[in-house]
């Protein structure tokens, strides 16, 4: 692999680096590569490339034993999984939501007729506070969708206590919080259901994937005919469906990275280390901490500029990809400033002001196993170069 080096003075030379020699958040974690390519051939051996195969059985075993949960059913997306989950739950009307998050969450409401409402976060955790979902609950609120933000749990119990009061189904979007866990316990079974996303960014990819993982049997086997245009036989269809399957390839390369999470969570630990370290001292930034009392993939290094930082974060960001280090403004502007809800909800902003705190500082830096110390240090002196200069 070319070094952030190389590829700057390819930038100096002119040319524009091809896109393996720039740094990106989100750079795939590839596991056991000989494993997958067993697998692959394995697959073209029996044939049977899709429809519930062998490989993706084996998957969401291994996935709900790794979680302790009753049930995964494995999708062809986090998206879709979301859309199902919320459809076999039974949400209609208004659901709560957070705007800071990806916009997947929100949409996959939209999608299905159902208006997502947007509660504001706690600046502390970026997570929902829980306070600002009461204030959002109306007569047509039928549920509450928490996130995981970054991998951090969402305040699981005091969203269970509320929707418990208003007779409100919870569920979660854990799409960051593969292998996580809160109060020891490993994210999969709050709420309702939980929603993974395995796509190629994510701590734990399959290319493109995802998963609801519940212990509730009925929601289980709601969401497989769900998943599979609703047939129950051959010639028997029972149920409203889509087609939300995930393929054998997919999860031959979930099973080729499942083996490897803790050399994954192992490399990303590292980076976020020297980030904090090489970081320390640089005026108005500072990184987003995880609590070393749970197990965390540490998938996202989330810096902070603060509003008295010398450089802005927009001044940051620029200056970073001007070194071919493609950091990441998540998850900016938020979703109410995003379509359709912009022009649906023109005046949301009034009532989300840490949402639009914290989505106007964070800036995401590149981490995972292609980055190494060398790499992250470069990323820093980039940084502190330009909060000495400033603007
Ligand atoms: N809920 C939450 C909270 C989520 O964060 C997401 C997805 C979902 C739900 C929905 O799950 P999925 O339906 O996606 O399974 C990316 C991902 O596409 C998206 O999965 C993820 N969240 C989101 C946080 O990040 P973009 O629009 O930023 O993608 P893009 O194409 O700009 O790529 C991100 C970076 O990754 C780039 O710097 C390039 C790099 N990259 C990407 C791919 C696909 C690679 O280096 N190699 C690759 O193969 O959304």
């Amino acid at each position: 692999m070319k070094t952030i080096r190389q590829a700057q003075d390819l930038a100096i030379h002119g040319a524009a680096p091809a896109f393996e020699q720039q740094l990106h958040v989100g750079r795939p974690n590839i596991g056991d590569r000989e494993a997958f390519m067993q697998y692959a051939a394995d697959i073209f051996d029996r044939r049977w490339l899709s429809n519930n195969g062998p490989l993706v059985q084996e998957l969401e075993d291994k996935v709900a034993r790794h979680l302790g949960v009753k049930h995964c059913v494995a999708m062809c997306n986090g998206t879709i999984a979301l859309e199902i989950a919320i459809r076999a739950l039974g949400l209609e009307g208004e659901v709560i939501v957070p705007s800071y998050t990806f916009v997947a969450t929100a949409h996959a409401l939209q999608w299905q007729g159902i208006t997502p409402v947007f509660a504001d976060i706690d600046p502390a955790t970026h997570n929902l506070s829980p306070a600002a979902v009461r204030r959002m609950i109306t007569p047509r609120t039928t549920g509450i969708i928490g996130v995981h933000l970054w991998g951090r749990a969402a305040p699981a119990a005091e969203l269970q206590q509320i929707a418990d009061e208003h007779g409100l189904k919870l569920m979660f979007d854990a799409a960051h919080a593969f292998s996580c866990t809160s109060g020891g316990k490993m994210i999969g079974s709050f709420g309702a259901c939980e929603v993974l996303s395995f796509h190629a960014t994510k701590f734990f990819n399959t290319f493109e994937g995802g998963a609801v993982v519940t212990n509730d049997d009925d929601l289980a086997a709601t969401m497989r005919l769900m998943r599979n245009f609703g047939f129950e036989g051959l010639d028997q269809v029972s149920h409203p469906g889509t087609n939300g399957k995930m393929i054998e390839i997919a999860a031959a390369m979930g099973l080729a990275n499942l083996p490897k999470l803790d050399e994954v969570i192992a490399a990303n630990r590292r980076n976020y280390e020297t980030y904090a370290e090489a970081l320390r001292g640089i005026p108005g930034l500072s990184l987003l901490r995880y609590d070393e009392n749970e197990r965390n993939n540490y998938q996202y290094v989330v810096l902070e500029v603060a509003e008295d930082c010398p450089a802005s974060r927009d001044r940051l960001v620029e200056a970073l990809r001007a070194e071919n280090i493609m950091a990441r403004r998540y998850f900016w502007p938020g979703c109410h400033r995003m379509e359709p809800y912009r022009s649906l909800f023109p005046h949301a902003g009034l009532v989300l002001p840490a949402t639009e705190a914290v989505a106007n500082r964070v800036v995401v830096l590149p981490t995972g196993q292609t980055m190494d110390a060398e790499m992250v240090q470069t990323v820093v002196q980039v940084i502190r170069t330009v909060v000495q200069h400033g603007a």
